[in-house]
């Protein structure tokens, strides 16, 4: 065991380690104006005025933008990425995430902050962490987790660059962070490691001790979990691996996955009389003396969207799961709209069959449920497809439950318009044995990601296929048979792309039932609060 003790104790003069609410800007003009002697160089109310102007254009552009989800959180405008530190507090919901303040694009990562009574309404906070000029998070404040420590709310995330972990405190209520004068708290990895990466603490409590995991990897080997000890969250032991990948290795049912040479954004807790450890797969296993020992893996998602979920405990003892939901289209087309990213919905994490995780949305997202309509017993013909013509709406919940019979697949059509020229299908091939989300059609833009999005997936014997789907503007996110999850990206062009279809190939099918909501939104435009 390698004790370190890796604490820079150096506290730098100056601006490091009260970084709040002011926006990156305000900030940038604070420690302008502090570097001047004290003289406060303010920006021109003219600057002023048309920054506004510009905010205020992007607000309404975004409030209309038919691309944007409606009741999906996602910050106000610009970029996020990654779930940080979901946390359950004085009865809300806080979420932190990955974001840059200052445009559609990954930069200068700061902590955006949002807060929900119901995991389903959101009010945006101030950002509650920014990049400290000339600190170790000068580069960008990366992901990373949120604990109470002795009732203070405390922040662990990694400064870039070279990667390091600080600290930061809130002491009133989540509304301001203060850094930690220490920081970083951890400089480096363990000596005489050669890492691919150092980063996204995860950080829980065992009686008396607080444990760290942290992503990291060796080139040309694998992802590992390094693993640290604190009795104060200031001064880690490294203890030794949590768990480590195996070059090359394949997913149950030979999923062509490598885990890769960088675990990121690691998520360890305890769940039934199990351990779960999501990195960018997952699974479950055992935790014996602080060793994780996995004995099932898979993927938290099938599709391509799903990436660096977090998760956290609530009130009722459950765990939730929330993931970023990456965009499907270019960069310049990122740029332009003034927005990216989205979080998934909450989805409850249970153990399910044979010890494998299963996922399913949050029951709180019922009360958006607005029009019901319900479709039973009905016959699907092979080759053609069936629309369900009373049924429209790019904002919907369906439940379906379809009998496959002998077809080769069945399933949806999604935001389909009236000719077909635009459409989505949600797809279970039993051939080849897996859950789809076929693109090809999904929009007449050049500028999107096409072709077909999924992964193994099987239904035993005579068994139903249960698609849950939630459709919200560009997202969609399938639930399969309480087993699989599928989330992808689509972006229609048409205003008419709003049908909902059924299909069967090879043979007929049978659906047995359908129900399907239009779902209310959860802010009156799509600006998410
Ligand atoms: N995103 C963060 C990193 C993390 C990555 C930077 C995962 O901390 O490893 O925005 O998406």
């Amino acid at each position: 065991m390698t004790a370190s003790r890796l604490r820079v104790k150096e506290v730098a003069k100056g601006l490091k380690g009260v970084q709040r609410m002011a926006s990156r800007r305000d900030f940038l003009t604070l420690s302008a104006a502090t570097l001047l002697g004290g003289r406060i160089a303010l920006p021109s109310s003219t600057s002023i005025r048309a920054e506004q102007i510009k905010k205020e254009a992007l607000r309404k552009k975004l409030a209309t933008d038919p691309q944007r989800p409606r009741y999906h959180l996602m910050p106000p405008a610009n970029w996020m990425n990654d779930p940080n530190g979901p946390i359950f507090w004085k009865g809300q919901y806080h979420m932190f995430y990955q974001h840059n303040p200052n445009g559609a694009f990954p930069e200068s990562m700061h902590w955006g902050h949002a807060v929900s009574p119901d995991l389903v309404h959101w009010k945006h906070l101030s950002i509650a962490l920014s990049p400290t000029p000339g600190g170790p998070d000068k580069d960008g404040c990366w992901s990373g987790c949120a604990v109470v420590d002795r009732a203070i709310p405390t922040i662990v995330y990694t400064g870039v660059f070279p990667q390091v972990q600080c600290l930061a405190r809130s002491d009133d209520g989540m509304m301001n962070w203060r850094k930690d004068p220490g920081n970083p708290v951890i400089a480096a990895p363990p000596q005489g490691m050669e890492t691919t990466g150092f980063r996204d603490p995860c950080v829980w409590r065992e009686r008396d001790e607080w444990f760290l995991a942290i992503g990291s990897g060796i080139k040309g080997e694998s992802g590992m979990v390094l693993l640290y000890r604190s009795r104060d969250l200031i001064y880690w032991d490294y203890l030794h691996l949590l768990c480590k990948g195996r070059k090359d290795e394949l997913l149950p049912g030979n999923d062509p996955v490598s885990t890769g040479e960088m675990w990121e954004c690691p998520d360890f807790f305890p769940l039934a009389d199990k351990h779960a450890l999501i990195v960018s797969t997952l699974g479950a296993g055992r935790y014996v003396n602080q060793y994780f020992h996995p004995e099932i893996q898979g993927k938290a998602d099938l599709g391509d969207s799903y990436y660096a979920p977090r998760s956290m405990l609530d009130e009722k003892g459950r765990r939730i799961l929330w993931g970023w939901l990456r965009e499907g289209r270019s960069e310049a087309a990122q740029r332009a709209a003034g927005w990216a990213g989205v979080m998934s919905l909450p989805r409850v994490l249970t153990l399910g069959h044979e010890g494998a995780l299963s996922m399913a949305p949050a029951s709180e997202i019922e009360v958006l449920r607005g029009r019901h309509q319900r479709f039973e017993g009905l016959p699907i013909l092979p080759s053609s497809i069936s629309p369900l013509k009373s049924v429209r709406g790019d904002s919907l919940e369906i439940q379906a439950e379809f009998e496959p019979g002998a077809c080769q697949a069945v399933g949806l059509t999604v935001r389909s318009t009236p000719d077909g020229k635009e459409q989505t299908s949600i797809t279970y091939n039993r051939t080849s044995g897996n859950l789809l989300v076929e693109r090809e059609r999904s929009s007449l833009s050049p500028d999107v990601e096409r072709g077909s999005s999924g992964g193994p997936f099987a239904l035993a014997g005579d068994e139903t296929l249960k698609l849950h789907v939630f459709l919200d503007a560009s997202v969609i996110e399938i639930f399969a048979n309480d087993r699989a999850c599928l989330t992808s990206r689509v972006y229609p062009l048409r205003p008419d792309s709003l049908g909902l279809g059924m299909f069967a190939r090879g043979d007929k099918a049978r659906l047995k039932t359908l129900n399907v909501w239009e779902m209310r939104p959860i802010s009156p435009n799509r600006l998410t609060a």
